[in-house]
């Protein structure tokens, strides 16, 4: 509130707002900002779960002084829903409650629904297709499709953006009575679940939102599908409709009996569900340790949040993918909370002390690593422990939300949890809506199903009480085994080798690193795998396997093993040819290294991941680009110099400090506006000749995160600087400087 506030999210770096459109756009990522102060709205029932009723009371009355939700803004339709929509009903949902105890809100009078209301009207001409799938997109003022709207052209949305919006749209029809909201997402649920792979019983990870054909067809429980599965569920408990539950259990068996690989959750291909699509996880689908509590089946949730955990001690974070043997796959962390979800969830179904020990984990790690002076930062890269200048609302509304409820107990908080159900956001919604204007909302809806028999509620027992009061070692006797998964893991063949499709230990008749493009033999065994070989323009080739046009489905299967070491192959030599990430974290007063800024590599000088790091304070040099001998060598001597990018090679820059006896040098990029959260990391190359006269440390800032230090300097002067491989403990140099100050006091 008190640096970003009425913008829609806080830039914990620089301490101020973040404005679409007055930032580099970050893509998609961006869709969820519609200039309707997002945070604000996300966070307001958990205001309440914190006890921190009066300050709900104000916010609401904020919301709907200042809000407006006609801006001519293109937003995601998923996103707005579940976020926005959401933290409405929320809202609106603890705002009677507290006006029925008598105390606060007795001024309330629906306001935050009928802004719920004006916002689902809103959203409502993105189900103008003739598949009943929404737009992935939509101009909160112009709609769709008119020139003005600047969207509706998409083809394509994720199952999870079309398969997300029950839990609200029921809500929201429900608590009005304007049945059309539930009518709609019942509508998509139907389209979904008419598509899913027959066969299989999975969905894909993208749809055309026209057609209905799968884009994508790898399916797993992660990104791009994970809250469709949780929406069927809890569409269940919400709404007590037996086709949901029975959708569920559908998918459900089929997740188990193909993306299931204890502790792994692997993403397999829809129609070939017995081969996996890919060798890493994302970190989204570390909520379904929580669903699978819901749904009542503990041992495997126990099982992949142990794997999940243990990768998380490895990097502190969950880093955003990783593999199947835990190293990084994609190392930014958003100070997601799906793990902490799981947490909550499994203690509340164990009642293990265990659980509380891990939020105790998470907990520490986000005041020592992500805790910084204006807020939590997103991790950059958890290698290095580099921050990005973004704290998306989710981290407010979910994870604080559920970490406060791991340890509170019932009495800590001012109502009763177990009467509402939490959305995919955290957002709380009442279960006595089950029975509130249930007859309006199924017309128009699918009825298929015949009567579901017992076996389909073997696993749905409530889960209020302590499952397992008898047996307090339950849970450690299934988490034992996997202690050492992490550490212990050694990197692995890609191809799962339990299903009797594979021959046990097959490798595909032809190696990838064995492979030549100019051998006929090779080619030969090529086209019996159905792989065929593109010859581009520019002289590279490509592969393409089409398993149909394979001499056997054995040859497919081979061919597919080829085409995926071929895929790692590759990966790992763009990878070898690429220096990691570095870190520069500011360690002086104010900051006390809780700021660390993602630096690039240089190819020449010191090698930080092989020598301790280097500290100093910071000099400008001049000239300000380095490129010639330096007029102030007293000023950078024993410093940090730092040097504009541009005008001479970068190891020209790191001769002339040197030379003026600076002990390292940061280049700080001329590009106005560029940051390495929307640059990809930047190396620093040599100047093709010997560079082994340069001995100290030099990194590269993009603009942003130069800026950092460079008004750092403008405010407090003297502005020290870790150069390192990764960010060391934070808060070390605040007790330094307590002691010295002590030390000042005593003599
Ligand atoms: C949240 O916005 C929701 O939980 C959503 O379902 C997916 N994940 C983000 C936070 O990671």
């Amino acid at each position: 509130m008190e640096h970003a506030y009425p913008a829609d999210e806080l830039m914990p770096l620089t301490c101020r707002g973040r404005v679409r459109g007055q930032e580099p756009s970050r893509g998609d990522v961006d869709d969820a900002l519609g200039k309707f102060s997002l945070t604000l709205i996300d966070s307001l029932d958990t205001l309440v779960v914190l006890n921190k009723t009066k300050e709900f009371e104000d916010a609401v009355r904020k919301v709907l002084r200042d809000v407006n939700l006609d801006n001519d803004v293109v937003v995601s339709v998923f996103e707005t829903n579940i976020r926005v929509l959401g933290g409405l009903l929320g809202g609106h949902s603890l705002a009677i409650m507290l006006k029925e105890k008598g105390e606060y809100m007795q001024w309330y009078n629906d306001e935050l629904l009928q802004m719920a209301k004006q916002l689902g009207y809103k959203l409502l001409p993105a189900f103008n297709t003739t598949s009943g799938l929404p737009y992935p997109r939509i101009n909160l003022k112009f709609g769709i499709r008119k020139p003005e709207a600047r969207t509706g052209t998409e083809t394509d949305t994720c199952t999870a953006c079309a398969g997300t919006l029950i839990l609200e749209f029921a809500a929201l029809s429900r608590f009005t009575g304007a049945t059309i909201f539930e009518e709609y997402a019942r509508k998509a649920l139907d389209f979904l679940w008419e598509k899913r792979q027959r066969s299989s019983n999975l969905v894909g990870v993208t749809i055309n939102i026209h057609t209905g054909d799968w884009v994508r067809k790898d399916s797993g429980v992660g990104a791009g599908i994970d809250s469709y599965y949780e929406y069927l569920l809890k569409a269940y408990v919400l709404l007590g409709d037996d086709s949901f539950l029975e959708r569920f259990n559908t998918h459900y068996d089929a997740i188990m009996r193909y993306i299931s690989q204890p502790p792994l959750l692997l993403d397999v291909h829809i129609h070939k569900p017995m081969l996996n699509a890919r060798t890493w996880m994302d970190a989204l689908l570390a909520f379904f340790p929580g669903l699978q509590v819901l749904k009542g089946d503990i041992r495997p949730a126990i099982e992949t949040h142990e794997m999940l955990y243990q990768v998380i001690k490895k990097h502190n974070f969950l880093p955003e993918a990783f593999t199947t043997d835990f190293r990084v796959h994609w190392a930014q962390h958003p100070l997601r909370p799906e793990f902490a979800e799981s947490t909550y969830f499994l203690y509340k179904a164990t009642g293990d002390p265990y659980y509380l020990e891990v939020g105790k984990t998470l907990i520490e790690n986000l005041n020592k690593y992500a805790r910084v002076p204006c807020g939590f930062a997103a991790m950059k890269d958890v290698r290095t422990g580099s921050h990005e200048d973004r704290m998306d609302s989710f981290f407010l509304a979910e994870m604080f939300k559920y970490l406060y409820l791991l340890f509170a107990d019932k009495e800590d908080v001012i109502f009763d949890i177990e009467d509402y159900i939490f959305t995919t956001e955290a957002h709380l919604l009442p279960l006595w809506l089950s029975t509130t204007n249930q007859r309006i909302s199924k017309k128009n809806t699918t009825s298929e199903y015949t009567e579901l028999d017992d076996s389909n509620f073997d696993w749905t027992c409530p889960n209020t009480q302590i499952l397992f009061p008898n047996d307090p070692l339950y849970a450690q006797s299934i988490r034992e085994p996997l202690k050492n998964v992490v550490d212990k893991s050694c990197p692995r063949g890609i191809i799962r080798v339990r299903e009797e499709s594979f021959r046990s230990g097959a490798k595909p008749p032809l190696r990838a690193r064995d492979f030549m493009a100019t051998n006929p033999e090779h080619l030969e065994i090529l086209k019996k795998m159905g792989v065929s070989l593109i010859h581009l323009k520019d002289g590279r080739v490509q592969l393409v396997q089409h398993a149909i046009q394979a001499a056997s489905s054995i040859d497919a299967e081979d061919g597919l093993r080829f085409m995926q070491e071929m895929i790692e192959l590759s990966s790992q030599q763009q990878k070898e040819q690429q220096l990691p990430p570095r870190a520069v974290q500011i360690v002086s007063h104010p900051f006390f290294g809780r700021v660390v800024l993602t630096a690039g590599p240089a190819q020449f000088g010191l090698d930080l991941s092989k020598h301790k790091e280097t500290r100093g304070f910071v000099a400008s040099s001049k000239p300000y680009n380095g490129c010639s001998e330096l007029t102030n060598p007293e000023a950078v001597m024993g410093k940090i110099a730092l040097i504009q990018r541009g005008q001479c090679m970068f190891a020209e820059k790191a001769r002339n400090i040197q030379n003026a006896g600076a002990i390292g040098g940061i280049v700080i990029d001329d590009n106005e506006g560029s940051s390495s959260d929307t640059a990809p990391l930047f190396q620093m190359a040599g100047d093709g000749k010997d560079t082994d006269d340069i001995t100290i440390p030099m990194l590269f800032l993009f603009s942003k995160e130069g800026s950092i230090i460079l008004d750092a300097i403008r405010e407090y002067e003297e502005v020290e600087v870790l150069l390192s491989d990764k960010a060391k403990d934070r808060g070390k140099g605040k007790k330094s400087f307590v002691f010295s100050l002590a030390l000042i006091f005593l003599t």
